[in-house]
């Protein structure tokens, strides 16, 4: 089916944040932030609010942290949202399945290397040994579990050769439910993805295809974005992305995307929790928001004279995005040294209610922007105006308490 011809359909975020997200340097690298089951299911809590489906965390065979906090989430997940599904990320082994089984996963994420790295680096085994391996394993888990939900991944698969992949996936083709494209060291170009996504597509008609990007290169958000249009189901984000050296695609940058392509890839989701998520995560690691996650208080900050005071009376000049419908209700005008009069004016006036001119509004911005190198960690740009405007005896206007609460920027 050509994809103009395909109906949009909304798309399965396989949130891979307990998993990957854990493989990120950011979590248990320095011991700095090294997360509690309490924290894990606060994050969890905001996920499971977001509407999310599909939850990937690792095979029991890890470790008995991971095996007894599953024990823990899964209770957790199936008291609050009960048709989630429970993925476990195992090795085409039969001890790693095994075990995710016996911790009661009600899908199998399973993966085995086909690039050549991946066979010399991590198992050593032939493509037909692959072939042979995976097909005995997942024969005999049909037969066992005739509806669970089966995935298989060539590990590496934008390093396999397609005819090497093929060779390895067509053999299982009515034994599971997607096939899964890892882009585990961030090789794949969006054009690439495009290409092997309708591919794969037109290959296997009653698999549905998953894809995981690595953001190596940059290009895990395009590349997510790409594979949907060719015909991905399901996308592998985590929360910021965070995963493996440079991470994956952001779950909340990709609903972005998706939403901006068409509001019908993400029905179902909550939206309006996709800040508060990333919120979450800030507050785990005691660390800000990334400026490049686009769901951000950040993408909401305007810094220059000019765009300062083009958004106080349009945001749309420098807004294009609809972030209120992804929690971020509100705006930031940072006063610093780039700020134009026109700002400064605005706030002196409708923030701190002062009644000055727009001459005085001048002045007042010229000796502040003289005297900005007086800003340091223990004194802010607005004590900095404030001394100034007090300098001059200012007088000000006294609002009634229900007009202050309607104010329209918090500077
Ligand atoms: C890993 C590698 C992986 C697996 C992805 C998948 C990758 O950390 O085990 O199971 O689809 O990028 O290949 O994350």
């Amino acid at each position: 089916m050509s994809n103009s011809a395909r109906k949009v359909q909304r798309i399965e975020i396989m949130d891979t944040t307990f998993r990957d997200g854990q493989q990120s340097p950011l979590w248990y690298d320095t011991q700095t932030n090294v997360p509690s089951l309490e924290e894990k299911l606060n994050l969890l809590e905001g996920i499971l609010k977001l509407g999310v489906k599909h939850l990937e965390f690792f095979s029991p065979i890890v470790g008995t942290k991971e095996a007894e906090e599953f024990v823990e989430v899964k209770k957790y997940i199936q008291a609050q949202a009960p048709n989630v599904i429970l993925h476990a990320h195992c090795r085409c082994n039969e001890k790693d399945i095994q075990l995710a089984l016996d911790a009661g996963f009600t899908a199998l994420n399973l993966y085995f290397g086909t690039s050549k790295e991946s066979i010399k680096g991590n198992h050593n085994k032939s493509i037909a040994d692959i072939k042979t391996i995976s097909l005995k394993i997942i024969t005999d888990l049909r037969k066992t579990y005739p509806s669970m939900w089966l995935r298989f991944s060539g590990e590496d698969a934008f390093r396999t050769d397609i005819e090497t992949l093929c060779a390895v996936y067509s053999p299982l083709e009515n034994l599971v439910d997607a096939f899964g494209t890892p882009d585990t060291v961030g090789v794949a170009t969006p054009a690439l993805v495009g290409e092997r996504i309708l591919m794969l597509r037109k290959a296997y008609p009653k698999v549905e295809l998953e894809c995981h990007f690595h953001n190596d290169r940059g290009f895990s958000t395009i590349n997510a974005l790409t594979a949907v249009q060719a015909g991905a189901k399901y996308i592998d984000c985590s929360v910021w992305g965070i995963a493996e050296r440079s991470g994956i695609t952001s779950t909340t940058a990709l609903l972005l995307n998706l939403y901006e392509e068409d509001p019908a890839y993400v029905q179902g989701y909550d939206l309006s929790m996709s800040y508060p998520v990333n919120v979450i995560l800030g507050s785990i690691f005691r660390m800000q928001i990334p400026t490049t996650e686009p769901v951000s208080l950040t993408n909401r900050t305007h810094i220059a004279g000019v765009h300062q005071n083009a958004v106080t009376k349009d945001a749309a000049v420098y807004e294009a995005h609809s972030l209120e419908k992804f929690g971020v209700g509100q705006r930031d005008l940072i006063l610093n040294h780039l700020s134009g009069y026109n700002t400064i004016y605005y706030y002196l006036k409708e923030v701190e209610n002062f009644q000055l001119s727009k001459e005085e509004a001048r002045e007042i911005s010229e000796e502040f922007k003289n005297r900005t190198r007086e800003v340091t960690k223990t004194k802010d740009a607005r004590e900095l105006l404030l001394d100034i405007a007090a300098s001059r005896n200012l007088r000000k206007t006294v609002l009634p308490q229900n007009m202050q609460k309607r104010r329209l920027e918090n500077l």
